[in-house]
């Protein structure tokens, strides 16, 4: 017998083959000079935003990174959306104005994406606190790559949600590398996750590629963030199957090394194999979400291919009423 109910394990699964179909396409669209700028591809990481939106309630609050498709599919952004913001159109999630760095939603609880590695902790933070303030029962989520972990400004903010018990959670969305760098060439103190015992909150290091080991430390520490007991840092170890950007071709890995993740830690194979075998799921349900999935993709590109750019005269609107996608 599986805890899982069929219906939250056909979600999930639903949920990461829609973002691996997602990215794979986008990242052919963007090779084809369709999307400007580029995207960070997020293939290998989906375990870590199912698992953690999964165990959220729609209200709350997340503020990402720079590698942001999967949490905002993941928070219920429609696939049309998404990918009519990666070709800059008005129907996109931040009304073209955005492009892959800057998906988000004020108005549903998705303070961003952005280029600054390591400000989603504090505009998270930041959140927790206004939730706080207003007494909302709501949690705020920030994501962090492990480079960005680093950074002096994500320490500060946990500081902050520690001696205020802000409901804030930390994922650290943790694929190995930022860009070329190997994590543990530039982690002092080894394991990440021992960092916050001296900030005295709970830490854990967990199986990002395990969805519902994901969505369990999620739901717990949402359940203490409710509490008022204040922040935790959970640190999910990933792996990004493609380069850091798009064309970047991640040549300082070995191919046994992606071949090793793809091959015996992939996060969608490990979940079929696991709801396969507690009798959640048919190879042939499988087989239809794949369908299912690749259909909305499709769907997607065609929306965001036939979608009309911003209109230049109402730019100034956006930036007064102080939305990222404000409608
Ligand atoms: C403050 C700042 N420093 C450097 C960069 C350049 N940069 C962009 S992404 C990146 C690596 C980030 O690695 P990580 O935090 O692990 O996230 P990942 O790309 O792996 O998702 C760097 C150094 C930046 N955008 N902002
Ligand atoms: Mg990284």
């Amino acid at each position: 017998m599986s805890n899982l109910s069929k219906e939250w394990a056909h979600s999930s699964l639903r949920g990461m083959m829609l973002i691996r179909e997602f990215e794979e396409t986008a990242d052919k669209l963007s090779l084809r000079g369709k999307i400007p700028g580029g995207i960070h591809n997020s293939s290998g990481q989906e375990a870590v935003a199912v698992g953690v939106l999964s165990a959220l309630d729609p209200l709350d609050v997340i503020a990402t990174t720079h590698r942001s498709h999967h949490h905002t599919l993941a928070k219920g952004f429609s696939a049309r959306e998404v990918m009519a913001e990666l070709f800059t159109k008005s129907t996109g999630v931040s009304r073209g104005r955005g492009g892959s760095m800057h998906l988000g939603d004020f108005h549903r609880g998705h303070f961003g994406g952005n280029g600054i590695v390591g400000a989603g902790v504090g505009i998270a933070m930041g959140a927790a606190l206004g939730i706080q303030q207003r007494g909302d029962a709501k949690v705020s989520v920030g994501f962090v790559g492990d480079g960005g972990v680093n950074t002096g400004r994500t320490w500060e903010a946990i500081n902050m949600a520690v001696i205020w018990k802000l409901p804030l959670i930390v994922i650290i969305d943790n694929n190995q590398y930022a860009v070329e760098t190997f994590v543990d060439r530039v982690t002092g103190g080894g394991d990440i996750a021992k960092r916050g015992e001296g900030f005295g909150l709970p830490s854990y290091t967990i199986n990002g590629q395990d969805v519902v080991e994901v969505n369990e430390y999620t739901a717990k520490a949402r359940q203490r963030a409710l509490a008022g007991e204040g922040p935790t840092i959970i640190n999910a170890l990933t792996y990004r199957y493609y380069g850091h950007n798009v064309g970047e071709k991640g040549q300082y890995r070995t191919q046994d090394e992606i071949l090793d993740w793809k091959t015996n830690r992939d996060p969608i194979d490990l979940f079929i194999a696991r709801a396969t075998s507690e009798g959640l799921i048919t190879d042939s349900e499988v087989a239809a979400l794949r369908d299912d999935v690749k259909k909305e993709v499709e769907d997607a590109v065609d929306f965001a291919e036939k979608s009309p750019q911003p209109d230049l005269n109402s730019i100034l609107v956006d930036v007064d009423s102080g939305l990222l996608g404000g409608k």
